[in-house]
C-alpha cells in the first residue's frame, strides 16, 4: 500500500447500495479548491465564502446540468477528522449519483482513498494514538452493546491516558536514575534507591492490573465461544432458542433433528456469547450423524465453555454418562433441562456430577434461564459488572507489549535489588519505555500499521 500523504483523497464512506444517504468524503490540501466549483449553493454563500463546519445546501452539477440535490460542508484543518481540509458532500444515496460525483472529484484532482486511510492520517497527524485507531475498527465492528461501549471508551482515550501516565511515571525512574550516575555518594545514593524501588513497584503493579485486563477486553469485544452438548433430543436446540428469543434452530421431538452445528451470536446482560448448537451424541451406524458428532467433538475441544444438557426429570443413561467422562471439567456447566416435568427442584442423578456446576432450567417454558445467564456471565468477567469505562486492553498486539513492558520493569527492580550499575538499570527502562510506546504506536513500523489499517473499510 503506498501511502501519499500530499494527495488529497477521496472516498464514498457510507456502505455500498441504496440508502437514504449518501456521503463521499474528501481530505486534503486541494480539498476545497476540489469541491467548491462542483457545489452550486442555493443561497448566497458557496464552500469557500461560508464558515468552516456550516452545512450548505444546494446541487451538485456536471456539465452545467443538476447532478443531485446535497448538503456540503467544510471542516477546515485542523478541526477535521484527519487533521487536514476536509470536505463532505451528503448526497442522496443511489449508487450510481455517488460514482458519478466521486468521479468528478477525482478528475479534478484527488484520488480514490484505500481503506483506513482517512484514519491513517489522524494518526499520522497525531490527532489520535494506534489504540484509538485500533478504537474505531473495533466500534465499527462492535456487534454487542458492552462492545460498543468499551470501544468508545478507548476512542476517548482510556487506554491511551493509562499508558501515558506509566510512561511518565518510568520516564521519572529513568531521569532519577541519569542523575545518579553524575552524583554517585552512597547515601544519595541510597536515598535514591528506595524511591526508584517504590516508583518502579508502583509501575509494575499498574502495569500487571493493565495486562489482566486484557482477557476481559477480548471477551467483551468478541464474545465467549459457547458449546452447547447433550444426548439427542434433550433440548439443546430449544436452549439455543430461547437464548437467542427466535426460532432459529429446528426442533422436534424426533431424536437426531439437529445434524450439524449451528452458530448463532446471543447477547445476555451485556456479554456476547457465541453459540454452537450441535447434534446429540450417541452411537450411530448413519454416516450423516457420525459427521455431525464429529463436528460436535470438535465444538467442544474449540469452545471456551461448554454447556452439557442433561434432562434433569430423567435417571442418566450411558450416553450422558459417557458425555459426562468426555467434557472439560474446568469449562463445563451442567444444565438440567426439563424442568417442568421434574417433580422436585434437584434432578435424581444430582450426585452423580460429582462437583460440576450446575443449573437447572427449562429450554421450553424459560425458567431458571436467567440463573443460568447471571452464572454464565459471572463465570466469564469473574465479577459482577464489566467495567466499561475503564482503560482495557483490547487485542493481542497491545497485551504483547504490556508484558514486554511489565517484563522491562520486572527486570529492572531485579536489578536494583542486585545493585547492577545504573547504566543497565538505564537499559531496561529504556526497553520498558519503548514497548509503552509501540502501544500507543509512537515508534510503529509500516508493516504493523498496513496489517492495522487493512481490516479498515473504505472510506473510514
Ligand atoms: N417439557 C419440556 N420439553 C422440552 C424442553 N426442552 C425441549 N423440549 C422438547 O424436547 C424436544 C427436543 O427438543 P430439541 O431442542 O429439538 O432437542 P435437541 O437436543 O436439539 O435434539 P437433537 O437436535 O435431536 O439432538 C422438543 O419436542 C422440545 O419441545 C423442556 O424444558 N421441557
Ligand atoms: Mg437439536
Amino acid at each position: 500500500m503506498s501511502w501519499k500523504r500530499e494527495d488529497t483523497i477521496a472516498a464514498i464512506a457510507t456502505p455500498a447500495g441504496i440508502g437514504g444517504v449518501g456521503i463521499i468524503r474528501v481530505s486534503g490540501k486541494d480539498a476545497l479548491r476540489i469541491v467548491a466549483p462542483l457545489f452550486r449553493p442555493a443561497g448566497r454563500l458557496g464552500l469557500e465564502q461560508a464558515r468552516s463546519h456550516r452545512m450548505l445546501y444546494g446541487w451538485i452539477e456536471r456539465d452545467g446540468a443538476p447532478l443531485d440535490e446535497v448538503l456540503a460542508v467544510h471542516m477546515q484543518a485542523p478541526h477535521s477528522y484527519t487533521r487536514e481540509e476536509v470536505v463532505e458532500l451528503h448526497c442522496h444515496g443511489g449508487t450510481a449519483v455517488l460514482r458519478m460525483a466521486l468521479e468528478m472529484i477525482c478528475r479534478a484532482g484527488a484520488r480514490l482513498a484505500e481503506p483506513g486511510e482517512f484514519t491513517l492520517r489522524a494518526f499520522l497527524n497525531g490527532r489520535i494514538d494506534l489504540t484509538r485507531v485500533e478504537a474505531v475498527a473495533d466500534l465499527v465492528r462492535a456487534r454487542s452493546e458492552t462492545a460498543v461501549r468499551v470501544s468508545a471508551a478507548q476512542l476517548q482515550g482510556r487506554l491511551y491516558e493509562a499508558i501515558q501516565a506509566l510512561k511518565e511515571a518510568i520516564a521519572h525512574v529513568a531521569a532519577l536514575v541519569d542523575a545518579g550516575i553524575d552524583f554517585p555518594e552512597e547515601d544519595v545514593v541510597f536515598a535514591r534507591r528506595g524511591e526508584i524501588l517504590h516508583r518502579l513497584a508502583t509501575a509494575r503493579e499498574s502495569l500487571a492490573g493493565l495486562v489482566r485486563t486484557a482477557e476481559k477486553g477480548r471477551l467483551l469485544r468478541e464474545g465467549l465461544g459457547v458449546a452447547i452438548v447433550g444426548k439427542p433430543n434433550v433440548g439443546k436446540s430449544s436452549l439455543l432458542n430461547a437464548l437467542l428469543r427466535e426460532d432459529r434452530a429446528i426442533v422436534t421431538d424426533v431424536p437426531g433433528t439437529t445434524r450439524d452445528t449451528l452458530e448463532e451470536t446471543a447477547e445476555i446482560g451485556g456479554l456476547m456469547l457465541r453459540l454452537v448448537d450441535t447434534a446429540g451424541i450417541r452411537e450411530t451406524r448413519d454416516v450423516v450423524e457420525r459427521e455431525g458428532i464429529q463436528r460436535t467433538r470438535r465444538a467442544i475441544a474449540g469452545a471456551e465453555l461448554v454447556l452439557l444438557m442433561l434432562d434433569g426429570s430423567e435417571p442418566l443413561g450411558a450416553e450422558d454418562r459417557a458425555l459426562l467422562a468426555e467434557v472439560p471439567r474446568e469449562r463445563t456447566l451442567v444444565v438440567a433441562n426439563m424442568r417442568d416435568r421434574m417433580p422436585s427442584a434437584e434432578p435424581g442423578w444430582a450426585g452423580d456430577v460429582g462437583d460440576l456446576p450446575r443449573v437447572t432450567v427449562s429450554a421450553l417454558t424459560g425458567a431458571g434461564l436467567p440463573e443460568m445467564e447471571d452464572w454464565i456471565r459471572r463465570w466469564a468477567l469473574q465479577e459482577e459488572r464489566p467495567a466499561i469505562g475503564e482503560a482495557l486492553i483490547t487485542n493481542l498486539r497491545q497485551k504483547r507489549a504490556a508484558e514486554q513492558a511489565l517484563a522491562a520493569v520486572a527486570a529492572a527492580i531485579a536489578g536494583v535489588n542486585e545493585g547492577v550499575g545504573d547504566e543497565l538499570l538505564a537499559i531496561d527502562l529504556g526497553r520498558a519505555l519503548d514497548a509503552l510506546g509501540d502501544i500507543v504506536g509512537e515508534t510503529t513500523a509500516d508493516d504493523l500499521l498496513n496489517r492495522i489499517f487493512a481490516e479498515f473499510c473504505i472510506g473510514k
